[in-house]
């Protein structure tokens, strides 16, 4: 049996769909590690229907038994939830609803995570680290990151790592070959159709992506969009948003960002790196540290890389326009 003192994770949205292919996983040890007990911070909605939904995902969690699940928390408040949590998951957001304008999205889920970052900033753990999935993820996550004063806004970041496993898949399958054949895929900019799959810097079987698939048109015109646009094929096959690879994407993240040496796309404060605006949350390549990351800031771009990173940019620095007031309050 595991003497490690218990990590707290905290989780948003917990009885939402992305929350019940999640929860389990963390619990069973899939995440932090098969030796590290967790105690699981729920948060949801105060409503009578999220609340009831959220006991029952508890229930179900009690009914496995995992050696793991050191304890649980369920509330409707942000200081009980990230009270002393290693780990912030902010998962639950606002889905757009029938009528509703990207702008008002943007701005009715940015008011949700001004408060949460308030209060992870006031409660949390000393070592808190964040992860942003709730959509608009990278936007979110500088609105959040802006209230912090406590925590340094590198313990914020937000989740591209579904697009890099969909472009590694992609390629895996173009290819056909194993999908740990393909390596140093990585994804910059918006976690959105206009995000960047960085097709020209990955490898397959250790050589040049498009020298092995060698139809440089499919890549640009077909791969691209494909991978852009695969959370909206997702939703036309199913009905539903993806929620499994979402919360496998998010056990990546998670594992990676502490699992040193470990190379994977994590949404970061850009500072300016690779041609995005300063201070926007851009997707990006890191490298995992001992006590943190460092962004990989060694691919030389040509011309088409830096037009797509462009337009990516361009996205978000409206994204935080759109948002500016929520930025300085
Ligand atoms: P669901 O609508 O199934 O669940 C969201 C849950 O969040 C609900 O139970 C709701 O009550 C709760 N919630 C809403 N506001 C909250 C608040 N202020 N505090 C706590 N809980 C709150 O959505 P689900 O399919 O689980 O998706 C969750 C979010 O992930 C969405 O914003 C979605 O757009 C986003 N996604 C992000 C992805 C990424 O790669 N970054 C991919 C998958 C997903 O689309």
């Amino acid at each position: 049996m595991t003497t490690k003192k218990p990590i707290r994770v905290a989780v948003t949205g917990a009885a939402g769909n992305i929350g019940y292919a999640l929860l389990f996983r963390i619990a069973s040890g899939e995440m932090l590690g098969k030796d590290q007990p967790v105690i699981l911070q729920l948060l949801e909605i105060p409503t009578e229907g999220a609340q009831k939904a959220l006991k029952g995902v508890a229930m179900e969690l009690e009914d496995c038994a995992f050696p793991l699940l050191a304890d649980m928390v369920l509330t409707d408040d942000a200081n009980v939830a990230f009270k002393d949590a290693n780990w912030n998951l902010l998962v639950g957001s606002k889905p757009r609803g029938p009528g509703m304008e990207r702008a008002d999205l943007l701005k009715d889920n940015g008011k949700i995570f001004i408060a949460q970052g308030k209060a992870i900033d006031a409660v949390a753990a000393d070592d808190a680290r964040v992860a942003v999935v709730g959509n608009p993820c990278n936007t979110n996550v500088m609105i959040a990151a802006a209230q912090a004063k406590r925590l340094t806004a590198d313990r914020f970041t937000a989740m591209v790592r579904l697009d890099e496993n969909r472009g590694r898949a992609q390629l895996a399958k173009k290819a056909g070959v194993s999908i740990n054949d393909v390596s140093d895929l990585f994804i910059y900019g918006n976690h959105s159709p206009t995000m960047f799959a960085d097709f020209t810097h990955a490898k397959i079987g250790g050589k040049p992506a498009a020298e092995v698939i060698g139809d440089e048109a499919w890549l640009k015109n077909d791969y691209l969009p494909a991978v852009g646009k695969r959370g909206a094929a997702i939703i036309e096959a199913r009905g539903l948003s993806s929620a499994a690879s979402a919360a496998n994407a998010l056990i990546d993240h998670v594992r990676d960002l502490t699992t040193v040496g470990a190379v994977h796309s994590v949404a970061v404060n850009s500072e300016g790196r690779y041609g995005f605006a300063e201070g926007v949350w851009a997707g990006m390549p890191v490298k995992t540290t001992a006590t943190g990351y460092e962004v990989i800031t060694s691919y030389e771009m040509d011309d088409f890389a830096k037009s797509k990173i462009a337009l990516t940019n361009d996205e978000l620095v409206g994204e935080r326009d759109t948002v500016k007031d929520l930025l300085a309050s």
